[in-house]
């Protein structure tokens, strides 16, 4: 096994700096494999230190010499950094380094991709720069000379000079080195303008290949209404006067909010409509918004340690689920959120790799940008407004940014400005924030006399290093509807505060019908005994869009259950309310297209596991083939008929009118699709002017073992695009029969045009392949051995990427013990080989456990 075990840090070690810096000088020569790094550094001890060690983080930098106060040192190297003597008093620190950014696969730090140098810093990627105190409470002011026959060179703040071979850049705010950027290539810009409310003019550029200049104009739009909209919605304004985004290919994740220097994963800002898909352009629009909005809530206000990363992620996220919800659809992004933290979060929180939103320990924080932290972050956001209201969010929120503005805070921080402006004790919903996993929430209920009573528990299980959980406070929306589908008691929050709490509504004539935890009020798994009578009762009557959804969910999510257990048919409650709902004009067609989505395997293996019953993938996936065959038998009339009613005959625009029209057709000609062996598919594959509705052709083909001819033609059509080929890979082994799944993925890795180094490749390939559970769980172990031969291939050259794709394997001990043998087997070979990286180990570690 390894060497020696990585060694975790603790929130509760947190220490003050020793020193600060004011201010950092830095020259870059650049050259692919010698880049000389100089720095110059303003140091001052910091008076709230606790000790006076002068220690700087340095990790695989080639020391050339050092300098106090203009005085050569001969400091102590380690792999970790640097150490030396210092006075007691400010001083100047001088270095000079050397790295190699050609060599540099693992993404972090300064590397090339595609010719082009970038950098990516957060968390603690600047150590792989030059010798610096790497944590997010240090805060400098940066400025910056690139010297390079690059034609554009880039970095964070205002452009000073520019002359042959240099350029100089100033950025006037402090920030910590996690928000340094550089970048430097022959790019070329897409530029815009943009005047502040106060008047400033921001220069604005999206800076990509040449080549693709024609696919920046709808991130520039998303750029500017996000600017806008924090102008409104926050009162929050740009502070700079030029604003860039670069696009690069290699990227481990899908953007990053360096100040005035956004750099992105070009997955998430290049788009046209032939190339881009609805859910593409929509995915942009959000991270645009998500890292503009960082300049705020992660920027100016930043985090004092990495424990707090929710302080920035769980904020902006939900800043940036406000935005879409304000731009599109309230109700469809809140689904569609759902859906997602279900997937995700609540498949961590209940597995091997649960932690807290705020965690108290890591050994490698890259681990730790999970569901939990960014989307369970942003979920406590959201019932924290709830709880306070909206006007005293928005109190909260001016005295956060008038109190906090340049500063590194913590969650204490964050929660007092809501204590001060509304004089509540938040101890209680602190928990949130401390205790994994997700709360059980069981309700029953009686009338009696005209007094209807909701009784409800609240249980977290226990989650690794957390056996014990404390009630938390749950804010729970509720309305009641009467027998007519009038609603009798509008929504309400009840403040649930106690393990178990009953509330009661008076002055009824009858029994009412419950609609709980409308619009999800809290993160809970909701239990209740119901009927199907109940469920699609709701499904035609409750008025709050999230439930409405909720109850067919329910009943598809009951009859998939039935199906898998006990063989029993598909089931007509469910068959006859889906055939209502998706032929009511009067529902948005972007409605009408979620409310035909069908649970996921992954969810209902989940839900069969907190049953208490052991899931076979394999018979997951048949029952919900079965299903999807006999809805298309029962409704193909009525999809024929949506499809024909939902064309979209106005040019092509990614808004929500005409996405939701073509999710609705492209969900009605998946059920045609298993009526006519793909015949209309094929047609629509052949006239599709746009993405979105060839991709949805395509993967009807496929699905209809009809695909092969297709698979060719959208090679032949893309090859030279090299985000539509990822989709080319991923599609492809997401429709293969679970059979050939594994084999699809390994097949697919010997193309000429895969590319280990490449992360969007990798993932579009071996992420496909782990989320196809009945081909990943193939009982042979060929998905399992497939996916664990590729990641101890990648991890010595991208430890960061490899490290979160084995969360592939978390969900292990929901299987049957062969299953679950295989797997330790796959991640033993995983943890037995050699020079593992800590990002992997750690990973596999903590998923194998014990
Ligand atoms: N803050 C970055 C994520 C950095 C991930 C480092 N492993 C992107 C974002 O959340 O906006
Ligand atoms: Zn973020």
């Amino acid at each position: 096994m390894k060497d020696a075990a990585p060694q975790p840090i603790y929130l509760s070690d947190y220490t003050p700096p020793a020193y600060l810096v004011d201010q950092v000088h830095l020259t870059f020569r650049l050259s692919p494999d010698r880049t000389r790094v100089i720095s110059k550094i303003g140091f001052r001890p910091n008076p709230d230190a606790q000790g006076r060690e002068f220690f700087l983080h340095g990790e695989g930098l080639e020391f050339i010499g050092a300098m106090i106060d203009g005085i050569e040192i001969s400091p102590d190297i380690t792999p970790e950094g640097l150490r030396a003597e210092v006075p007691d008093a400010p001083f100047t620190f001088e270095a000079e380094v050397e790295i190699n950014p050609a060599a540099n696969t693992a993404l972090e730090g300064l590397y090339m991709s595609g010719g082009m140098y970038c950098t990516q810093c957060e968390a603690e990627g600047f150590r792989k720069i030059t010798y610096y105190p790497d944590r997010p409470d240090v805060m400098g002011v940066f400025t910056v000379r690139i010297e390079g026959d690059a034609p554009v060179m880039l970095s964070n703040g205002d452009a000073i000079t520019q002359g042959a071979g240099f350029a100089e850049w100033h950025d006037p705010w402090p920030k910590p080195a996690y928000l340094f950027a550089l970048v430097a290539g022959d790019l070329v810009n897409h530029p815009d303008r943009f005047t502040t409310r106060s008047g400033r003019e921001v220069a604005l550029n999206i800076w990509v290949r040449p080549g693709d200049e024609g696919k920046c104009a709808f991130g520039m739009e998303a750029l500017k209404k996000s600017m806008t909209w924090d102008e409104e919605v926050y009162g929050r304004e740009y502070d700079l006067d030029i604003f860039n985004i670069v696009a690069v290919d290699d990227f481990n994740m899908g953007a990053m909010e360096n100040k005035g220097l956004n750099i992105f994963n070009s997955s998430c800002v290049l788009s046209t409509p032939e190339t881009s898909t609805d859910a593409n352009f929509e995915r942009i629009e959000a991270i645009i918004a998500h890292e503009y909005f960082h300049n705020w809530t992660g920027n100016r206000i930043t985090c004092r340690d990495w424990f707090q990363l929710c302080l920035k992620e769980g904020l902006t996220v939900y800043r940036d689920s406000q935005f879409t919800s304000d731009m599109r659809s309230a109700p469809v992004k809140r689904i569609s959120d759902v859906i997602d933290l279900r997937a995700r979060q609540f498949r961590e929180d209940n597995g091997p790799l649960a932690h807290p939103v705020r965690p108290a320990s890591f050994v490698e924080i890259n681990n730790f940008y999970t569901a939990t932290v960014y989307e369970k972050g942003a979920e406590l956001i959201g019932m924290l407004k709830r709880l306070v209201g909206d006007a005293a969010y928005a109190q909260a929120l001016d005295l956060y940014f008038e109190r906090h503005d340049g500063e590194a805070c913590t969650i204490e921080d964050w929660l007092s400005v809501f204590e001060e402006v509304t004089g509540r004790d938040l101890a209680q919903f602190k928990r949130w924030y401390e205790e994994a996993g997700t709360p059980r929430l069981k309700v029953t209920d009686d009338f009696r006399e005209g007094t209807y009573t909701l009784h409800f528990s609240q249980e977290t299980p226990p989650t690794p290093e957390q056996e014990e959980k404390h009630p938390r406070v749950i804010p729970i929306a509720v309305g009641l509807l009467g027998a007519n589908g009038d609603e009798v008691q509008k929504t309400c929050v009840l403040e649930m505060t106690q393990a178990k709490q009953s509330f009661s509504f008076d002055g009824l004539a009858s029994r009412p019908i419950p609609s709980i935890l409308r619009d999800f009020s809290a993160p809970v798994i909701l239990e209740r005994e119901t009927s199907n009578a109940e469920r699609a009762f709701l499904l035609a009557h409750d008025t709050d869009p999230f439930n409405k959804w909720e109850a067919g969910r329910a009943l598809a999510r009951e009859g998939l259950i039935a199906m898998v257990r006990e063989g029993a048919a598909p089931d007509a409650a469910y068959l006859d309310a889906i055939r209502m709902v998706a032929r009511d004009e009067t529902l948005d067609p972007a409605f009408r297209a979620l409310a035909l989505g069908l649970p996921s395997e992954d969810e209902l293996a989940q839900s069969l596991h907190e049953m208490g019953h052991t899931p076979d993938p394999q018979i997951i996936w048949q029952a919900l083939e079965a299903l999807r065959n006999a809805r298309a038998e029962n409704i193909e009339g009525l999809a024929r008929d949506l499809y024909a009613r939902h064309q979209v005959s106005a040019p092509y625009r990614p808004d929500a009118d005409q996405a939701g029209a073509r999710a609705l057709a492209n969900a009605a000609l998946a059920m045609i699709s298993r009526m006519d062996g793909g015949a209309l598919a094929a047609k629509q594959f052949e006239s599709a002017d746009n993405m979105t509705q060839q991709l949805a052709a395509w993967s009807c083909l496929l699905q209809a073992g009809a695909g092969e001819a297709a698979t060719r033609a959208f090679y032949d059509q893309w090859q030279e695009d090299r985000l539509v080929i990822d989709k080319w890979f991923s599609l492809q082994i997401v429709h293969a029969s679970p059979e050939d799944t594994a084999d699809t993925a390994a097949r697919l890795a010997t193309h000429p045009d895969f590319n280990i180094a490449n992360p969007n490749r990798f993932r579009a390939t071996f992420g496909a392949l782990s989320m196809s559970p009945a081909g990943f769980h193939h009982a042979s172990g060929k998905g399992y051995r497939v996916l664990a031969d590729w990641l101890i291939r990648l991890d010595p050259l991208n430890p960061q990427t490899t490290a979160r794709m084995c969360s592939a394997f978390e969900t292990w001990r929901r299987y049957d013990q062969q299953r679950q043998t295989l797997i330790r087997t796959e991640l033993d070979r995983i943890l037995d080989t050699p020079g593992l990286s800590r990002d992997t180990t750690e990973m596999a570690t903590r998923i194998r456990g014990v």
